[in-house]
């Protein structure tokens, strides 16, 4: 048996790539699907080859580090969160990513494209998130500043793109990685239609490894969040946490709240509060709405 990785799957057929780089077809046994199990592009499988221009076996996936759903891939370690001056960016949906991804052992990180439109969005997006760690590069898919930079903080990880349509997601992968994947003219995106839905792929050069799709949902939305988890998602609160006055507290406005008070200091940016307790509202009601 081989090991190798699934980069791509057409049908009922996928490729799968081992260590040495040489592509291997490959059928799905028919054990996965009584267990409900469908292998994923991005996972990690053993498999027998089949004999010359025969296909071979799936034998078995092993375990997933983390899998998103839309688009469905398995083992994505980093999430390359894609905003731009425009459209206007949607930090809301930035810091839910953000959450979800953290939940999941995925790491973030927030790629601010378009500098020749605001050379200043990326500074102010940076100020934001330094307390929590997230980085922050300013580049320009078009000017190609700050490019080598990000490829660079992309390497070491499985990544995928992600964040609004239009940000420029998969004209920044085809400047990184010198590809021609489909960008901006939506009129063309709706003329080819849904019946050449492309699956994902994983692209594997100069050192990278990335999903060549780039997924608005890429992570579900969760109903089963405890309102009381949410805080645990946000970095930059530890170090204040159990300081607040009351033990429970879910800084949410609660007097001698510790989390506010550093943001009052500047220790925490207050537009992340801000959202967080935005996000807290959505996370209670879909708590209570769990049995719906
Ligand atoms: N001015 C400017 N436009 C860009 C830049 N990057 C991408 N765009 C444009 O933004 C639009 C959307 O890009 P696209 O890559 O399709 O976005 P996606 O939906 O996130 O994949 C296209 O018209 C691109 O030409 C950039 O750095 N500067
Ligand atoms: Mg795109
Ligand atoms: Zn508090």
């Amino acid at each position: 048996m081989k090991k190798g990785t699934l980069i791509r799957g057409i049908g009922s057929y996928y490729t799968a790539r081992d260590a040495e780089g040489s592509c291997y077809t490959l059928r799905c046994k028919k054990k996965f699907r009584r267990q409900g199990i469908s292998p994923l592009t991005g996972d990690e499988v053993l498999f027998t080859p089949g004999e010359g221009e025969e296909h071979g076996w799936i034998e078995e996936i092993l375990p997933r580090t983390s899998v998103c759903l839309r688009p469905p891939v398995a083992n994505v370690g980093r999430l390359v969160i894609v905003i731009a001056p425009v459209p206007e960016p949607d930090m809301l949906l930035c810091d839910r990513l953000i959450s979800r991804a953290g939940a999941q052992g995925i790491d973030n990180l927030i790629a601010v494209n378009k500098a020749d439109l605001d050379a200043d969005l990326a500074e102010r997006t940076a100020r934001e998130y330094a307390p929590a760690g997230i980085p922050v590069f300013r580049v320009c898919a078009k000017t190609g500043e700050g490019l080598e930079t990000l490829k660079e903080a992309m390497k070491g990880a499985l990544c995928c793109l992600t964040g609004q349509s239009g940000a420029g997601k998969s004209t920044l992968l085809n400047a990184i990685l010198g590809l021609e994947l489909e960008t901006g003219d939506i009129s063309r995106k709706i003329q080819r239609g849904k019946n050449t839905t492309r699956q994902a792929e994983l692209i594997e050069k100069d050192g990278l490894r990335v999903m060549d799709t780039a997924g608005f949902n890429l992570l579900e939305p969760e109903k089963k969040l405890e309102p009381e988890k949410l805080r645990e998602r946000y970095p930059e609160f530890r170090e204040f946490e159990g300081a607040c006055r009351f033990r429970e507290c879910l800084h949410d406005r609660e007097p001698g709240c510790a989390v506010q008070a550093a943001a009052d200091e500047g220790k925490i940016h207050p537009e992340r509060l801000r959202r967080y307790r935005l996000l807290l509202q959505e996370t209670r009601e879909e708590w209570r709405e769990r049995y719906d």
